[in-house]
């Protein structure tokens, strides 16, 4: 198999020119299209190619993620990673497990596609958690609601009113790619090089949508399970796809629970109404609890703000707030380790 070439996986002037500058100049570049555990799969160089990842590239938050433009190294023997260009936008997440670190999930998406099933998933609180991850993320967020097909006139109108209240300014699309409801209405954001990614929990139709995209099934469906209508957990990598019409989709695995890793303005983008509320409060740096002259409370008493979707605010805030107290005690503490051992604070070695 031959891989598109660079400008056909996004390679635009802007990536030319830092590479140009850069102390790899001439060196070769692909498209990170898989990753496994410590070999990626670049595309743009004709065949496909597998590269390993050098130690600095390898623990779980530094790895590259699909998406990623890597510089490297040709064989033979083996092709080498050598460097990740930065990032134009990086959906990631907090890892599952006690360490407090970050896991890079798709990188250089210009949309992410937050997916939610309206068979029994619907819940606009787990939306605004996945809207504020997209708002860290930088990339443009779409809400996208499957198996609309289900439900009745008044139904969708109701889940639309719903998902919209929550949604701030991303837009929200009822759609049923089997049953033929709205089933293009994502073609508007998937132009030529145009990178986007599909995110929700397992089961919601992530994979279902990027074949109805692709017109033929490149990646394996399951029905949801009969006894809790959960997905089955059916795509296990993250895998970009390139379309007909020029656009490139990163399938992600079903996600279990998305905790967030995130700094509290990715919460201002994914609240844009409490942040204006907040504009009024007496107090700039107002958390809304016990302060006089309070416009959010206000808003809140006076019903203009529902009380569900600010109990979702402060939670998530407290979440992410907590995320960030962790990684600066973890970095107090690995900087006088480092110290202990006379190394430079912060430098990689100490770090880990
Ligand atoms: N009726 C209907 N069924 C859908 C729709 N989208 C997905 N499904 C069904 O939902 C089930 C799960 O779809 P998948 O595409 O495998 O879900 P996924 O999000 O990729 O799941 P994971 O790979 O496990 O994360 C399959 O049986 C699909 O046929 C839809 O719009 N309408
Ligand atoms: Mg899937
Ligand atoms: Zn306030």
């Amino acid at each position: 198999m031959s891989t598109p070439n660079l400008q056909a996986l996004g390679w635009d002037a802007a990536w030319a020119d830092w590479l140009a500058s850069s102390k790899y100049a001439g060196a070769a570049v692909g498209r990170v299209a898989r990753m496994e555990t410590s070999v990626v799969t670049l595309w743009g160089a004709g065949e496909p190619v597998l590269a390993q990842l050098p130690t600095r590239l390898k623990a779980p938050e530094d790895r590259p993620a699909v998406g990623d433009w890597a510089v490297f190294q040709p064989g033979p023997p083996t092709a080498k990673v050598r460097d990740i260009l930065p990032r134009r936008t990086l959906f990631e997440r907090r890892a599952a497990g006690r360490r407090t670190q970050r896991q890079v999930v798709a990188a250089n998406v210009d949309v992410v596609f937050v997916v939610s099933g309206l068979d029994g998933d619907f819940n606009p609180r787990r939306i605004e958690r996945y809207l504020a991850a997209v708002a860290h993320s930088k990339a443009r967020p779409v809400v996208m609601l499957t198996k609309a097909g289900a439900l009745s006139e008044g139904q969708r109108a109701r889940v639309r009113a719903d998902s919209e209240a929550v949604a701030g300014e991303a837009p929200v699309h009822l759609i049923d790619v089997i049953d033929r409801v709205e089933p293009d209405a994502a073609e508007q954001y998937l132009g030529e090089g145009t990178t986007a990614a599909l995110v929700g929990s397992s089961g919601v139709g992530k994979s279902t949508l990027l074949n109805h995209w692709a017109g033929e099934q490149r990646q394996e469906t399951r029905e949801v399970r009969a006894r809790d209508g959960r997905g089955q957990h059916t795509t296990t990598h993250r895998e970009l796809f390139v379309l007909q019409g020029g656009a490139l989709v990163i399938d992600t695995p079903g996600m279990r629970e998305l905790a967030l890793w995130a700094d509290t303005s990715a919460l201002e983008g994914a609240f844009p109404d409490i942040e204006h509320l907040a504009g009024a409060c007496r107090f700039n740096d107002c958390r809304h609890g016990a302060e006089p002259s309070c416009a959010v409370r206000q808003a809140l008493a006076q019903g203009e703000l529902d009380s569900a979707r600010f109990e979702s605010y402060l939670a998530l805030r407290e979440e992410v707030e907590a995320t960030s107290a962790e990684v600066e005690a973890q970095r107090r503490r690995s900087d006088a380790r480092s110290q202990r051992l006379g190394r430079r604070p912060g430098s990689r070695s100490g770090r880990r």
